[in-house]
């Protein structure tokens, strides 16, 4: 029997849908779990992930394995998207890259393989906060999680001199995540300048860029302004990693579709990487799922489908935005105390409002309102139909 068994605790994030669930209330909204919602609060598909879907019914595909590595066209298009089709390594055929399970078994994969290869100390630095999963994806793959300085609760906005403090501090070599753009929870990134001051620090510390790009095109709604701080680094010569999920920008979510890469130093380098990629994948799960690798590429891989989705993904950008100035206009015009200029700034799926935990606790018990302890908000979670009882409530919750 399971007598040493102990009971271990929800998932801090999708616990609050579990809350969310058992609410009755007609009012409730859910701010927790970072998955967009349209104008009615719906979950979406997008119209040419429906296109796909009905391409590939018709052109009856079998349900045979995929390689290890996965869809080879879809690995092509999905470091095309990241790097850029003119991108050197790409080019010189010196990408390792294969398919994974989202961007949870890419970073899976990607600190699998640091832990059995990286030749220095087998620690990450991982942002401080960062999304909660970074941590136990880190130590199951076997590596030693440490933090650097990134979040200044005093201005709500990047701390840039603790965060370079803290990576020119770390061992020579060290491995350092970097989130590429939308950075979860804070949805507050470096600036372009800032980037490029990191890149030069990282060179003269030596380094190992380790970048989690799930936001591309999600954030701004433009996929080569999210995709600036990788392919800079990469344009400085970093042999960087990269995982890359399709979840939020295709609104793929359940279909498991992601990536992970390593740029290398020489088409060599890239077999002998590609090779124990499927050894440290094969006992794992094998080979990855095909059907949402087949609806990625028959988007990507169509001038058609992909002028599309370039539309789609941009409105759901843009509807969020929208929403940040809808919540920012009504917190100031309901007087609430405090500046909320941050709602406006921050980008991406969520906005990390401030709200202490008490405030967060009373929400929930008086505004059916359900977010994230440290005050996190899916930004996608609001509409027309729902801003300004939000704002309402959370006024009256700081008001006390
Ligand atoms: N990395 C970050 C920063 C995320 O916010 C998420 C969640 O969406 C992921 C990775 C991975 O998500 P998924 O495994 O659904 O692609
Ligand atoms: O941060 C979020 O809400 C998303 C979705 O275990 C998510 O990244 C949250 C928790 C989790 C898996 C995905």
């Amino acid at each position: 029997s399971w007598g040493n068994v102990p009971a271990g605790p929800p998932d801090p994030i999708l616990g609050v849908t579990e809350k969310f669930k058992a609410d009755t209330s007609p009012k409730k909204i859910n701010l927790g779990v970072g998955a967009y919602r349209d104008e009615n609060g719906k979950p979406y598909v997008l119209p040419s992930v429906q296109k796909a879907e009905k391409l590939l019914y018709e052109a009856k595909g079998d349900k045979e394995y995929l390689p290890i590595t996965g869809l080879a066209p879809f690995t092509k298009l999905a470091a095309e998207l990241a790097y850029g089709k003119e991108s050197i390594p790409l080019k010189e055929g010196r990408l390792a890259i294969t398919q994974s399970i989202s961007g949870t078994g890419a970073l899976r994969i990607g600190t699998a393989f640091l832990a059995r290869f990286y030749p220095g100390a087998k620690a990450i630095y991982l942002p401080s906060p960062t999304w909660g999963n970074h941590i136990p994806i880190a130590k199951d793959s076997g590596l030693e999680v440490k933090q650097y300085k990134y979040f200044d609760k005093d201005t709500v906005g990047l701390d840039f001199e603790g965060m370079k403090q803290d990576i020119e501090s770390a061992p020579e070599g060290s491995i350092i995540l970097l989130h590429a753009c939308a950075h979860n929870p804070t949805g507050i990134d470096p600036t372009e300048a800032q980037w490029k001051e990191l890149s030069d620090l990282f060179k003269k510390k030596k380094h190992f860029p380790f970048f989690d790009m799930a936001y591309q095109g999600f954030a701004s709604g433009d996929i080569l302004k999210d995709a600036f701080a990788v392919r800079y680094f990469v344009e400085q010569g970093h042999q960087l990693l990269l995982c890359q999920s399709f979840a939020k920008n295709l609104g793929l979510y359940g279909e498991r579709v992601g990536a992970i890469s390593f740029v290398c130093e020489s088409p060599e380098e890239k077999s002998r990487v590609d090779s124990q990629l499927k050894i440290i994948i094969r006992p794992m799960y094998s080979n990855p799922p095909i059907h949402g690798a087949r609806l990625v590429s028959a988007i990507l891989g169509s001038p058609e489908l992909y002028e599309e989705w370039l539309v789609e993904v941009k409105g759901m950008a843009e509807r969020i935005i929208s929403m940040r100035t809808k919540l920012y206009n009504k917190l100031v015009e309901l007087n609430t105390p405090g500046e909320w200029g941050h709602i406006k700034s921050q980008i991406g799926m969520f906005s990390f409002t401030g709200l202490k935990p008490e405030q967060v606790d009373k929400l929930a018990e008086k505004a059916h309102i359900y977010l994230t302890r440290d005050g996190r908000i899916s930004m996608a979670g609001l509409n027309s139909g729902n801003v300004e009882y939000f704002a309402e409530s959370v006024s009256k919750a700081v008001k006390g």
